[in-house]
């Protein structure tokens, strides 16, 4: 296989000078860190008060770590190191509760977070010649925006069909010889059976390709994916906090996530002491942004569970690869690609003074998505003879849960005492979707 370059000098470094440029650019991270109150206090503690207290890489094992909690508690501008007139564009995920992690780019940070995507994308075989159809969420979701100013900068034609409405996606694919997507993997799934409910057949379209991310799934997942679309599908991992898409990629190897070292200083720890485990070991990631002036964040701990491989790529890349996402440290969901806290959802529910004591969040398989139902104890005089009071504040529940976590909820009232009670710590959380990984 001859594998493909979008910058052959920046991928394939010695680690030496890889080595080097990182630690560069950590202290130009930490000098910027300094500029922002949050870290001030932070590096302070530690007794860092300037970017020359870094004399090596390894020093980053001075730096505290931040949490998802830390950017919560920094809304919404706590964290910003650059004057609101340099910064373009925000975006923002959930956090634990309705404050949400916010971002911020430069046009210089948008201009390298495109250039990262492209370097993904082009590192999968793609040119300037393919058609690319963006079928996931644009907006305050990071996948939208960023995969569409990397295809941009690879020079392929975009098509920024969003997510969602799946027939008109066949017709976008059909009208305009779409060659690569980008989605989900569960909306990968869910178009494909549409495909096979509507007689479409994927071999009649000119899709070669799919990216899928921003939820975890098996190699058996997209092996089928592959098999029933006769495509080749590549993994992609990002996270808001480190801009979103292009942190980890796979190549045409298609074997583990090449990490882009250059802008993402990463370390792997263990999950209980949250100190840094050997090559090959499996614990939580920890990520610095290299390549972001406007929100440096220093020692991220994502929650995500990986380990690095240990052997070189055959494709001769130097940046190390990062296994499958095989779980997360935290009890956040991900549902149909969306984060969703279930403290986000209580926090909801518990405040509506008609709602009782317990409540019940339940995750199952419909199809090829997800499907969220939230079941909740009411009174028992709302359950009369007239349905309307019931309906009425059903939808009162749907409404303000889908306003807060974005995704439309099944709502199911039941009377107290009707819903299961442990006997330890509370058991809210039913997820019965199969565990993919
Ligand atoms: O999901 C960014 C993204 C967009 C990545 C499009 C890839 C494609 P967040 O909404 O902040 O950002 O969610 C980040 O999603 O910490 C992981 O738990 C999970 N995740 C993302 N990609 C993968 C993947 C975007 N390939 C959180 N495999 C992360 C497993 C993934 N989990």
């Amino acid at each position: 296989m001859t594998f493909q370059y979008w910058d052959k000098n920046k991928e394939c470094i010695s680690r030496e000078d890889l080595e080097a440029q990182q630690l560069k650019a950590l202290k130009e991270t930490v000098g910027r860190a300094l500029l922002t109150p949050f870290y001030k206090e932070r590096l302070g503690g530690v007794g860092i008060t300037s970017a020359d207290d870094i004399e090596s890489v390894s020093d980053i094992s001075k730096i505290p770590f931040t949490t998802k909690d830390d950017l919560r508690a920094a809304f919404p501008y706590g964290m910003l190191a650059s004057p609101l007139d340099e910064v373009v564009r925000m975006h923002a995920s959930s956090g634990t509760t309705g404050i949400p992690t916010v971002i911020y780019l430069s046009r210089q940070d948008v201009a390298r977070w495109a250039d990262y995507v492209a370097r993904c994308i082009y590192g999968t075989g793609c040119t300037k010649s393919d058609v690319f159809q963006n079928m996931i969420t644009y907006g305050l979701f990071t996948g939208g925006l960023g995969f569409h100013y990397g295809a941009e900068e690879v020079g392929m034609m975009v098509i920024p069909s969003g997510s969602g409405n799946t027939t008109k996606q066949f017709k976008l694919m059909k009208d305009f010889g779409t060659t690569v997507v980008h989605a989900t993997p569960s909306f990968l799934l869910h178009v494909q059976s549409k495909m096979e409910e509507e007689g479409v057949d994927p071999r009649s379209l000119k899709l070669k390709k799919a990216f899928a991310g921003a939820e975890p799934y098996s190699e058996d997942t997209r092996r089928k994916i592959e098999a029933m679309l006769g495509i080749d599908v590549y993994n992609s991992y990002g996270l808001s906090e480190m801009n979103g898409p292009g942190v980890a990629f796979e190549c045409q190897a298609k074997d583990g996530m090449h990490v882009w070292e250059d802008g993402y200083l990463t370390e792997i720890v263990d999950r209980d002491t949250l100190k840094p485990l050997p090559a090959g070991e499996t614990g939580e990631i920890v990520f610095t942004i290299l390549c972001r002036t406007a929100t440096p964040i220093l020692r991220y701990r994502t929650r995500d569970l990986s380990s690095f491989y240990t052997e070189p790529c055959v494709c001769g890349r130097t940046h190390r690869r990062l296994r499958r996402i095989t779980g997360r440290t935290d009890d956040m969901l991900i549902i149909n690609g969306v984060n969703v806290f279930p403290s986000q959802i209580e926090e909801v529910v518990m405040a509506m003074k008609e709602v009782g004591n317990n409540y019940l969040i339940v995750v199952e398989k419909d199809g090829s998505l997800d499907k969220l139902t939230v079941k909740v104890e009411v009174g028992s005089s709302i359950f009369a003879d007239d349905a309307r009071p019931l309906n009425a504040l059903k939808e009162k529940i749907r409404k303000t849960l889908q306003a807060s976590i974005t995704i439309n909820p099944r709502v199911e009232l039941h009377q107290g005492g009707a819903l299961p009670v442990s006997e330890g710590k509370a058991k809210r959380v039913h997820d019965t979707r199969p565990k993919d990984v």
